[in-house]
């Protein structure tokens, strides 16, 4: 029998969450941008609780994640980003930088960094997922973050008391 069970749900309005968004292939990073500022408001954050950093692609997510996660202000950080794949290793390398980067942010900072990245073949793929067959990974991003930012907190609470 489960005694203690822990669930990242309840009130999230008084989160702070940044969304750090690259700008490559941006028709759809900005698509995965409004799913997951969407997401956030459906979630109870009210705009002034939501902040947004453009890079130039993939690659730059981590450095700016980490930058954001060092300066303590945020709950969870949000990294969304398309990486389509080309006739060149040049996909291997952005994905595998992007990925090890931004959950080495969030191990070292105990912070939830969320994997907002799509890593497809094609351009169509990508659109699939950013809306266009009604899933969008920047909205799924974003009911993540929520939920383990909640879950980091209750966790971290009952640490302090025992
Ligand atoms: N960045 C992406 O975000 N997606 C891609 O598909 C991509 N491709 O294919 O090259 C990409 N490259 C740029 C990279 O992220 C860096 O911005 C660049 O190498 C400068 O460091």
């Amino acid at each position: 029998m489960t005694s203690t069970v822990y669930e990242g749900y309840g009130d999230a309005s008084d989160l702070s969450i940044a969304i750090v968004a690259s700008r490559f292939n941006d028709l759809i990073t900005r698509a995965l941008v409004d799913g997951a500022t969407s997401g956030l408001k459906r979630c109870g954050l009210s705009d002034n609780k939501v902040t947004l950093v453009w890079v130039p692609g993939a690659f730059e997510l981590p450095l700016v994640a980490e930058e954001l996660a060092s300066n303590g202000r945020y709950d969870a950080i949000i990294c969304v980003g398309a990486v389509v794949r080309g006739a060149t290793d040049h996909y291997d390398y952005v994905c595998q930088a992007a990925a090890s980067g931004i959950a080495q942010v969030g191990l070292r900072h105990k912070l939830p960094v969320i994997f907002g990245v799509l890593t497809t073949s094609t351009v169509e793929q990508a659109l699939e997922r950013a809306g266009g067959k009604g899933s969008n990974k920047g909205y799924e991003s974003a009911l993540a973050a929520v939920e383990m930012a909640l879950l980091m907190r209750q966790l971290q609470a009952s640490h302090a008391l025992s």
